[in-house]
């Protein structure tokens, strides 16, 4: 095993060192991040949830890449808190075509009184579905953390964005300071946390090695890391913004692999505009989740028979439940991969 492949899990990396990880060669980067996440990981398992956004647009943070605050135009359509048995039903869809883990997400600058019961009882639902649940709701205090833990919420995601450096110009309404507050009354709550950042808001390399040694410093990892690549919206104030170069997101992944080598890392907005070589480096780098389903919140994701015909180029499975080898479910989600498979030949043969 290599030198890098043989670092242990740790909390203190200098931006010096992760700055020396990025500019690695870029084979040298890649050799070294799928050496680590095959000491992790079964390196042919991609991990798979499905997103449905429970309340959109009207959100009264300013964050600059999203297509649901209320400071921008973006054609929208908002909707409020959607009832329990539709979220219900979206999930049980979401299982059907072979998800684990179901993420309902709100446009709120934090949840209120009278939403929370409504919240407690999709979480218990989708549970009860036997899918693993995860939430985005904003900013939570002590008392909310708690009941939504005892609901049996398996995850929460609340991502820090970007380095503390470059986060005021991307939002001005919360702070870095709420956002990592929040993630520590998550962590005390008992649940597993969900937190990375987006790339191409305009930020540099050192803002790139910030945030993922914010994460990586955390006492403790968060179990999930999405790395989203900005989805431009018209309407945004970055929806002109530079694409990221490919391979640079590539190296991002790469890294976050290495300096967080038993989190799950996942490929997530972004990969509409992504071909699938670029989707095969990024599982080669050590990428080992992704969004599945046709919709992220408002946007557009790769259709589910499209995922799972690459996942079979590439030899690669979506992997079970954590908690118990659910045997009767990966069966089911093998089952939902052939027939995936089928409705695509089937597709194509009409054509
Ligand atoms: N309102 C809650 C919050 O911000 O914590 C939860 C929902 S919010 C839409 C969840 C995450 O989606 C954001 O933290 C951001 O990282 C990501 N996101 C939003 N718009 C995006 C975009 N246009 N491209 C990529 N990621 C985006
Ligand atoms: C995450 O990191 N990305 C997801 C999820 N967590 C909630 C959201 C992506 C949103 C992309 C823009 C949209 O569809 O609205
Ligand atoms: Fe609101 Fe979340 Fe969008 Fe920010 S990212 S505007 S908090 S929905």
């Amino acid at each position: 095993m290599n030198a890098t492949a043989s670092i242990a899990t740790r909390h203190d990396w200098s931006l010096a060192e992760v700055k020396a990880l990025f500019e690695q060669p870029f084979n040298d980067l890649l050799f070294n991040a799928q050496t680590v996440h095959r000491a992790h990981f079964d390196q042919n398992r991609v991990q798979v949830s499905t997103l449905l956004s429970i309340k959109t647009g009207a959100c009264p943070e300013d964050c600059k890449y999203c297509p649901q605050s209320g400071h921008y135009n973006t054609g929208l359509e908002k909707e409020k808190l959607l009832e329990v048995q539709k979220v219900l039903q979206a999930a049980a869809d979401a299982k059907a075509i072979g998800s684990t883990r179901f993420c309902m997400g709100a446009a709120w600058k934090h949840p209120s009184a009278k939403d929370m019961p409504y919240v407690l009882e999709m979480v218990k639902g989708v549970k009860a579905l036997g899918l693993e649940t995860c939430m985005t709701l904003g900013k939570l205090d002590k008392e909310q953390t708690q009941s939504l833990a005892e609901a049996g919420l398996d995850y929460y995601n609340h991502n820090l964005d970007t380095s503390p450096e470059f986060y005021g110009n991307i939002i001005t309404t919360r702070t870095y300071a709420d956002r990592l507050e929040t993630l520590a009354h998550v962590r005390d709550a008992g649940m597993k946390i969900c937190s990375g950042g987006i790339l191409g808001l305009g930020e540099s390399l050192d803002d790139r090695a910030g945030l993922l040694i914010q994460l990586a410093n955390l006492p403790e990892h968060p179990e999930s890391v999405p790395i989203n690549m900005l989805v431009k919206v018209k309407g945004t104030p970055l929806e002109n913004e530079k694409d990221v170069d490919p391979f640079d997101f590539i190296r991002t992944l790469a890294v976050a692999r290495i300096m967080m080598p038993k989190s799950h890392v996942r490929l997530s907005a972004g990969r509409e505009a992504m071909n699938d070589q670029m989707q095969a480096l990024a599982f080669f780098a050590g990428a080992n989740s992704i969004f599945y389903g046709e919709k992220l919140l408002t946007t557009v994701n790769p259709q589910a028979n499209k995922d799972m015909e690459l996942f079979a180029r590439l030899g690669i499975k979506p992997e079970a439940r954590e908690e118990h080898a659910d045997e009767v479910h990966q069966a089911a989600i093998e089952q939902a991969l052939v027939e995936q498979k089928s409705s695509e030949q089937f597709y194509n043969a009409a054509v």
